[in-house]
């Protein structure tokens, strides 16, 4: 039995090495050079791409690499019977929240705007001030990692609106199954709900339209969420004030996407949250081990949902 990782647009070298260090004996290949396709019983995947996963016969569980599946359940050749796993790592969380702090404060205290004026020479303090206690943020997705960020927002006194499919309970956030509800006199919405035929293009202009004129998009879920001629067309006529965003349709996001010029806009490079390795490895080999004994993984994704 062996491991096979595919990630061909990743850096795999860190991976094979803290799980040489967990399990010296474990037999790791990389796709697509695999010698024996009978042996592979795990794939650790990353990213989509078009591969078969019908070609390996005794392929029992599909990790995700990181906490979406979206880029594994989108893959048509994976058989009904086959796990699918996503991370669940509390390093993921915090990074994705320091990821989160930072977009926000540069948001609250105009610094994108600063650095704009001053590539132009402009000396211009913006008022009216704006404070943490009079920003509202509404979270969309409320899952492993929504509700934490809710709750470290709420804890520095930030107003908080969380969106998700079923009920939640947390302390000091208006929870809603209602998007209008959840969105509407919001000044800043970061979206961190998973890619599924439900949420596909949830940012268009008819949810713009609903926003307070002014608000301010975070994107850290996928590219596929949002629509960017609606977000350009809002930033344009000033509904939005601009967005940070971090995922995109296609990565790297291409040269020509008029994203990379506009002023109001921030891209980062899918790099919100990097799972690290190291800190995932005993989640992955548990998992690994599992799986060879007949039992039911940890993390494990409902694939009618999508999550
Ligand atoms: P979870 O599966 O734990 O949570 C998903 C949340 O979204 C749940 O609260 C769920 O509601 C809610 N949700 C799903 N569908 C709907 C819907 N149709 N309407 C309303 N709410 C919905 O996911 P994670 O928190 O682990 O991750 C979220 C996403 O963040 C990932 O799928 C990935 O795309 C992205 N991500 C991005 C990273 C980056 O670096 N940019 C890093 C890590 C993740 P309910 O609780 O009711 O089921
Ligand atoms: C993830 C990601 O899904 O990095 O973890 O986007």
């Amino acid at each position: 039995m062996s491991m096979m990782i595919v990630a061909t647009n990743k850096d795999t070298k860190p991976w094979i090495e803290s799980f040489k260090k967990f399990n010296p004996t474990i037999d790791i290949e990389i796709y697509p050079n695999i010698s024996d396709k009978d042996a592979i019983t795990f794939a650790l995947v990353w990213s989509k791409n078009d591969i078969d996963f019908k070609e390996f016969p005794n392929l029992k569980c599909i990790s995700s690499m990181g906490a979406g599946v979206d880029h594994i359940l989108c893959n048509k050749t994976i058989p009904q019977d086959i796990a699918i796993t996503k991370i669940v790592d509390k390093q993921l969380v915090n990074s994705m929240w320091e990821y989160l702090l930072t977009a926000v404060m540069n948001v609250v205290t105009n610094h994108y705007k600063y650095i704009s004026q001053q590539k132009q020479t402009i000396w211009n303090p913006i008022e009216p001030v704006k404070s943490i206690t009079n920003t509202t943020i509404t979270i969309l997705g409320l899952g492993q990692l929504g509700n934490t960020i809710a709750q470290n927002f709420a804890n520095m006194n930030f107003q908080v609106k969380g969106y998700s499919r079923s009920k939640k309970e947390i302390k000091n956030v208006a929870t809603n199954q209602i998007l209008e509800e959840s969105i509407q006199d919001s000044d800043i919405i970061i979206n961190l709900l998973p890619l599924t035929k439900e949420t596909q293009q949830i940012l268009n202009n008819n949810f713009f339209e609903k926003l307070k004129t002014g608000a301010y998009i975070i994107n850290v879920g996928r590219g596929e969420h949002l629509v960017v001629e609606d977000l350009l067309q809002a930033i344009e006529n000033k509904k939005i004030s601009g967005a940070t965003l971090d995922v995109f349709e296609k990565e790297p996001l291409p040269n020509n996407s008029p994203l990379w010029k506009n002023e109001n806009i921030i891209i980062t490079p899918h790099s919100a949250s990097i799972t690290n390795p190291a800190s995932v490895t005993k989640q992955i080999m548990d998992n690994y081990s599992i799986i060879q004994k007949g039992g039911l993984p940890l993390n494990k994704v409902d694939t009618k949902k999508g999550y």
